[in-house]
Parts: structure tokens; C-alpha cells; sequence
């Protein structure tokens, strides 16, 4: 595969806008999850590479990075975001390549990178402090200030999407930032790099240390040179995230998946429910943190949906990335695993419908054909723990009250939905669901730039997205005057 268009270097790191390779020397293998091929070699990055690339962050705020207004950063992400667009061919088929996901997703990936640079370019220098009145012969105000130092340790399933709420919020206030994207995919993350330097991003503002999570993960949640850490992952790992830094007593920024539930009552239009429902659990291979993996359904219109969900699921079809089917292949052989054990584990329940995967698949692949069970217990593992796959339950339900039991009876709180037309019903579930996000006749599978997005729960905290991740990206000086 050719990486040169993109001006990427994949066995090197990216650090003080330059391509630097592993203080080790060490590279690791990646792999298309379309035939299990090797794509190529990138960076191996390790403890002295997290180093040089906090070393360059820091370099950074001393430098024109620091010295650069709000209004600057504003443009030159804005440019950014203009400069992402015009590469978008290039873009969305590398991450097509990496992650596997088909074209037309990654197509949409890369657009919402574009419009995050665009939303957090045009927010730069809308966060403004405040004056507080106080006691006689002092003026107080306040000062939005950035951390300074922050790290950015991101999944492999939406790397430009994250990439873009994270970094783009962090660089919108001023921090400079050092990027770990995973092993699993991380090129979309280098060429943004390039793109972003070509785009006027001062050196260092940007470092990116490829690596192991064990290794370069570590070394960088753990780094006493960084002043915030912001982690999308499991939720394993960001236990030890938290730790790690804690150890510095940094804050952190956790989002960590979700057991997502939509729920179906007798009067919802069900025309118009019936493609979010699937889409929801499908999207991206059902690799989303905000998949909705969990459907309750009020049982007057139970055997309606469940025959309409398995019609849309025989119909699905699974094939390589660049075919652009409904979806591609897993992340690696390793996830796939990890979702046909869960599979398995519904042996014993009522399988609704499977969609195919197509004959032209390559063997090597990472494929698994969708999954829709029906009839089961809330408390099933399959209606309790994340899969990440593309495995769906449905969950009857009698009454309100018990579809709000349901619905928060896991232990994660990141999205949920409400079916029915109801509009009293609808503000109290809105109020008492446990999550980060609601919506109403509607599911916004990852989707909405502006719309503040995380957890509560086992699911994480701090919000990234829309204008809140600001906060979450900076902090709050009060300086008081006495003048007399
Ligand atoms: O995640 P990891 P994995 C969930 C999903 C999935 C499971 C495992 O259920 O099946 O996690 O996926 C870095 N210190 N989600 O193993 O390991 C790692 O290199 C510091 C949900 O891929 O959490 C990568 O960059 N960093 C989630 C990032 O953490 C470490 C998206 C995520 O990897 C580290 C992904 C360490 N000790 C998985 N170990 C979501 N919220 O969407 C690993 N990393």
C-alpha cells in the first residue's frame, strides 16, 4: 500500500512536525481486517518516544503555538478542516483499509473530522471569562486557560471522528497535544498530522507516538510532563488510565462504551423507528461506542418489530471494506473472537435473523454476519455486557416503569433512545434514563458534532463534542484585584 500521497511515514513517529523513527528501533506489523494481509510496518513507539513527543508539546506552548491567539487557532484549524475535506478520497480509503469499515463510512468519518476542525475553529475565541462582583475596591475576573500538555489515547474504530473531538477541542484551547492512537489502526491518525503541519499547525502542537497500549498507552497516561488525559476505550483499560494518572492527579476524560437501549412503545411510528433500530446496532460492524445493542419492545407491538427487524437483518450482508457492503469486516481476528464468543453464548436463545456474509469474502478476513436475538432476559449477558460486534437483543416489555427498570439495569449510562408518541411520556423517561445522551423519536448513533457526548456509570466521565469538551479541555483562573 502506498502511503506516499498522504506524505506518511507509518514506521516513524510524528514529533515537532517531523517524522521521527522509534528511539528503539522497533516497528510492528498491521494488518488489513479485509484478508488479514500485512498493509505495512508502523512504529513501535515506547517510553523514550512519549518523551520526545511531550518534550516537543512543551517546546510548543514556548513557541508560536503558545503565542497564538484564540482567534489564530481558530483559523488555522479551520484550514485544517478545509484541508482534510480536499484529501477526502485518500482519507476514507486508508481508514477503509485500517479499520475495514466500508467506504462509504469512512467517507462520513473523514466529513466529520472536516467539521469538527470547522466547529472547533469557530469556537476558539468564543469562550470567554467573567467578572464577579465582589467586595468593595476589587475587580475579579476570571481567565479560560489551557491545561497546557494534553494526552490523547484513542481506539481503532473511529479513529478521525475521535481524533477530531478530542484533539480538535484540545488545539481550539490552546493545549498542544500528544496523540497514541492503537496498534489495530492508526494511519488516518498520521496522515492527519501531515495534514494538519501542511495546514499551518505550528510544530509540536501535534506529536503522534504510534505504539502497544502497554507500552506507549502507558508510558503516556502515566507521564508527570502531561496535564490532562482524555481516553476512549475499554473499560479495563480505562481503570488503569484513571490510575495512572491519578498518580500525577491529572484529570481525565473517560469514555468507555455502553450497552445502549432503544425503547418501543405501542404508539410509536414504527416506520419511522424501524431503520434506526438496525442501523444503530450495525453501524460500523456494531464497533461503535454508542451502538445501540440493546431494543425493548412494549409487547402489543413486540411480534411486529421482531419480524420487521429480522426482514431488514436477512438482508444484511458483511464483505471487504472496499466493497462498501452493509458492513465490513471486524477490526482484527482478535475481535472477532471476542463477538462469536459472545455469540455463542446465546445458544441458548431464539435467533431472530442473520445476514451473510458475502462468498467472495476473502478467508483471512475478520467476518461476522449480524446477529438479532429475540425473547431475552434483561439480564442475560448478552443484554449486559458490551459485545462491540454487530449482535443485537430485543427485550419485551409490559409497562413504562419496567421498560425504565430495563433500560438502566446495566452497569454503563451512555446513550438512549425513546419510541412513542407520547409527549409526557417522552420528558419523563428523558429525565430518568441513565445517560449521557437521549433522544426522542430518533438515534444518533455517534452522529452531531455539536452535541455534547460521554457517559455516567461504568460508561465514563467528562464530556467530549460540542461546546462543553471546552471546559473539559481547559481551566479556570480567578484573579482578584484590590485597588481601592
Ligand atoms: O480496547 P483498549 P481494545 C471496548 C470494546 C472492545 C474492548 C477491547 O468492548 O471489545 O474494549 O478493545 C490503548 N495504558 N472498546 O482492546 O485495549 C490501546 O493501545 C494505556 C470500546 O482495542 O481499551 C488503544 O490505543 N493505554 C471503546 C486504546 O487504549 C492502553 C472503543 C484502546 O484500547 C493500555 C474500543 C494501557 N495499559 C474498545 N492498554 C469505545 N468506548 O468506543 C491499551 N491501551
Amino acid at each position: 500500500m502506498s502511503l506516499r500521497p498522504l506524505g506518511i511515514d507509518p514506521s516513524r513517529c510524528f514529533i515537532g512536525g517531523a517524522w521521527s523513527p522509534p528511539v528503539a528501533g522497533d516497528t510492528l506489523p498491521l494488518h488489513s481486517p479485509s484478508d488479514g494481509s500485512e498493509l505495512c510496518r508502523i512504529a513501535r513507539g515506547q517510553a523514550d518516544d512519549v518523551d520526545a513527543g511531550v518534550a516537543a508539546a512543551h517546546a510548543a506552548l514556548s513557541g508560536p503555538w503558545g503565542r497564538a491567539t484564540a482567534a489564530e487557532r481558530g483559523r488555522i484549524l479551520y484550514k485544517i478542516g478545509q484541508a482534510v475535506l480536499e484529501r477526502i478520497d485518500e482519507l476514507a480509503r486508508l481508514e477503509a483499509l485500517d479499520v475495514g469499515k466500508p467506504l462509504k463510512q469512512a467517507r462520513a468519518d473523514v466529513v466529520a473530522l472536516a467539521r469538527y476542525m470547522e466547529f472547533y475553529g469557530g469556537a476558539a475565541d468564543k469562550l470567554h471569562g467573567e467578572t464577579i462582583p465582589y467586595l468593595d475596591g476589587y475587580t475579579v475576573y476570571t481567565l479560560r486557560q489551557p491545561h497546557g500538555v494534553t494526552g490523547h489515547i484513542i481506539p481503532w474504530n473511529y479513529p478521525m471522528q475521535i481524533i477530531g473531538r478530542s484533539v480538535g477541542a484540545a488545539l481550539a484551547m490552546g493545549n498542544a497535544c500528544v496523540l497514541k492512537p492503537a496498534e489495530e489502526a492508526c494511519l488516518t491518525a498520521l496522515a492527519f498530522a501531515e495534514i494538519a503541519r501542511a495546514a499551518g499547525l505550528p510544530d509540536g502542537a501535534l506529536n503522534v507516538v504510534p505504539g502497544l497500549g502497554a507500552e506507549a498507552g502507558a508510558a503516556l497516561s502515566g507521564h508527570a510532563g502531561v496535564h490532562h488525559i482524555s481516553f476512549t476505550g475499554s473499560v479495563a483499560v480505562g481503570r488503569l488510565i484513571q490510575q495512572a494518572a491519578g498518580r500525577n492527579v491529572v484529570p481525565v476524560t473517560l469514555e468507555l462504551g455502553g450497552k445502549s437501549p432503544q425503547l418501543v412503545f405501542d404508539d410509536a411510528d414504527l416506520d419511522a423507528a424501524m431503520p434506526f433500530l438496525v442501523n444503530a446496532g450495525v453501524q460500523n460492524a456494531g464497533q461503535t461506542c454508542s451502538a445501540s445493542s440493546r431494543i425493548l419492545v412494549q409487547r402489543r407491538v413486540y411480534d411486529h418489530v421482531v419480524d420487521r427487524m429480522a426482514e431488514r437483518y436477512a438482508a444484511l450482508q458483511a464483505g471487504p471494506a472496499l466493497s462498501d457492503l452493509d458492513l465490513g469486516p471486524l477490526v482484527s481476528g482478535r475481535q472477532k473472537e471476542i463477538v462469536e464468543g459472545f455469540i455463542g453464548s446465546g445458544a441458548d436463545l431464539e435467533m431472530a435473523a442473520q445476514g451473510q456474509i458475502v462468498d467472495d469474502a476473502p478467508p483471512g478476513g475478520a467476518y461476522v454476519a449480524p446477529v438479532l436475538f429475540a425473547g431475552v432476559a434483561p439480564m442475560h449477558r448478552l443484554a449486559q455486557e458490551e459485545i462491540f460486534g454487530p449482535v443485537q437483543v430485543i427485550i419485551p416489555f409490559d409497562s413504562e416503569e419496567e421498560a425504565l427498570d430495563i433500560a438502566n439495569g446495566t452497569s454503563f449510562g451512555l446513550v438512549a433512545s425513546v419510541w412513542t408518541e407520547n409527549g409526557a411520556r417522552q420528558m419523563r423517561l428523558a429525565k430518568h434514563l441513565r445517560a449521557g445522551q437521549v433522544f426522542l423519536n430518533n438515534y444518533g448513533a455517534g452522529g452531531g458534532v455539536e452535541l455534547p457526548f460521554g457517559g455516567t456509570g461504568l460508561s465514563g466521565h467528562g464530556r467530549e463534542k460540542g461546546f462543553e469538551a471546552l471546559y473539559g479541555f481547559s481551566t479556570l483562573k480567578t484573579v482578584a484585584a484590590l485597588h481601592g
